[in-house]
């Protein structure tokens, strides 16, 4: 057997990525507006003013994805453009903008999927301690109860937070993304404990306003570890490291930290061990929050670190050959994380599977007859769905596929330096390329990837 036979398949963005329209229609401002207009923090002074401009844009952009044949769409809402200040009046004009997108998706026969955050956090609420706020739990539920009640009479599919590891960690331990912050660990996790809280009051909000029975799930990331052979010692070392905890002063990258709570209702021992010293107050009330079900998993697979059994019996990791394939931004080509991520996903986890994103950048150029022709992207892909599609078969519940992302985008303190689209775009005049991997992707899709 391989995939499903109605796999959503999709293509992923995100807000700030793409809309553009920093400053119209009443969208209040949110953190990367604030970083990307501080000296050296985004590359080449890049912002998200514009960026693909979809805002003005998104008929055509529908129609692109309608003439490729994607099933589904996941895409973010921009909290600011809806609520200013993050909670309280509500912006007409944003509210409007979503409904004749999500009226056009529908009209060209693709399924909406929403997701609330993608890490443009409203810079009012940041004003007032962000996630660090006690009440941040609630600002997140209110911003829901507004989405359920704009929207879903017509969108059943959403989810709640886009990689909490990054936004956190990356933004508030790391200092690389917006706010461009290291805070201490202690004050990281109490900020994780609150986004967790946020993702339970979301989750109680759409199914309290939603207008229809809703599918919820949430889309955390991390990197895969899988197994140096098919050796039980061997899948069980890569499992083991792939739950296991980093040490406290990078802790943010891992899986369970982040999804046993959502899940289980309880933090992994071994973290609460090692983090003791640096956690917030953890209520069983909190515990119940963070654990509301949900429908569906989703997790943002890019890329693996290989693994084996040690001598001492411990999980080691195995070098990559010298000269191992990488991708423009220098992340590891490893096909073999969408065949052991979702098989230990549903393992521990036993819920259906999304791959909310996976993809690429690659250094495109549009050549002399005026086509992208990225092969590489396409290699890229068909060695990373044969490995899904291997996991299907092998009975993973796996119902959906984003590509990320549909089309080139701002990457965030990578500005525009990165090419991930499967559709190119120049960003002076707005036109939108067909790449070689788009007509690729679209008779993917046809096939329901039977010719992978
Ligand atoms: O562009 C990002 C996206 O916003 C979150 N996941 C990873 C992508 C590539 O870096």
């Amino acid at each position: 057997m391989g995939f499903q036979k109605d796999f959503a398949w999709g293509a992923a963005t995100s807000s700030y990525q793409i809309e553009g329209a920093a400053y119209e229609d009443g969208k209040g401002l949110h953190i990367w507006d604030v970083f990307c207009r501080e000296k050296g923090k985004v590359f080449g002074g890049d912002t998200g003013d514009v960026a693909c401009d979809h805002y003005h844009r998104f008929k055509e952009d529908v129609a692109i994805m309608k003439e490729m044949g994607l099933k589904a769409y996941r895409f973010s809402l921009s909290w600011p453009r809806i609520l200013p200040e993050g909670t309280g009046k509500v912006n007409e004009a944003g509210i409007r903008f979503y409904n004749r997108l999500i009226d056009e998706l529908l009209g060209a026969g693709i399924e909406p999927y929403i997701t609330l955050f993608h890490w443009d956090y409203p810079y009012e609420l940041y004003k007032k301690g962000g996630w660090m706020n006690d009440e941040s739990p609630e600002w997140f539920g209110e911003y829901a109860k507004v989405v359920a009640e704009n929207f879903s009479d017509r969108v059943t599919h959403y989810f709640t937070l886009n990689e909490p590891q990054c936004f956190i960690g990356l933004g508030f331990l790391q200092g690389e993304h917006a706010p461009g912050l290291r805070c201490p660990v202690k004050d990281t996790l109490l900020m994780a404990h609150n986004t967790l809280k946020g993702h339970g009051r979301a989750v109680q909000a759409l199914r309290e306003f939603g207008k229809q029975p809703l599918t919820v799930g949430y889309a955390p990331t991390s990197t895969i570890l899988y197994p140096a052979t098919k050796h039980e010692e061997d899948v069980e070392a890569a499992r083991k490291a792939y739950f296991s905890l980093p040490d406290v002063e990078n802790w943010s990258w891992n899986v369970s930290w982040w999804s046993d709570p959502v899940i289980f209702g309880a933090y992994p021992e071994e973290g609460l061990k090692k983090y003791e010293a640096y956690l917030p107050k953890i209520t069983d009330a909190d515990m119940k929050l963070i654990s509301e079900p949900i429908d569906i998993y989703g997790q943002n697979i890019y890329n693996g670190r290989c693994v084996r059994m040690g001598q001492d019996g411990k999980p080691e990791e195995v070098k990559r050959p010298a000269g191992a394939q990488t991708t423009a931004m220098d992340w590891p080509v490893t096909p073999q994380c969408l065949y052991w991520g979702p098989k230990f996903l549903q393992e521990r986890y036993h819920k259906p599977i999304y791959i909310t994103e996976n993809g690429l950048s690659c250094r495109d150029v549009v050549s002399a007859d005026g086509r992208v022709h990225d092969a590489g992207r396409i290699d890229f892909l068909a060695n990373y769905l044969a490995e899904l599609k291997r996991a299907a078969a092998d009975g993973v519940d796996i119902r959906g596929y984003f590509q990320w992302s549909l089309m080139d985008n701002f990457e965030w303190a990578r500005g525009y330096a990165e090419r991930f689209g499967l559709i190119y775009v120049d960003y002076d005049s707005q036109q939108r390329i067909w790449k070689d991997s788009a007509y690729w992707y679209k008779s993917v899709i046809e096939a329901n990837g039977e010719n992978i």
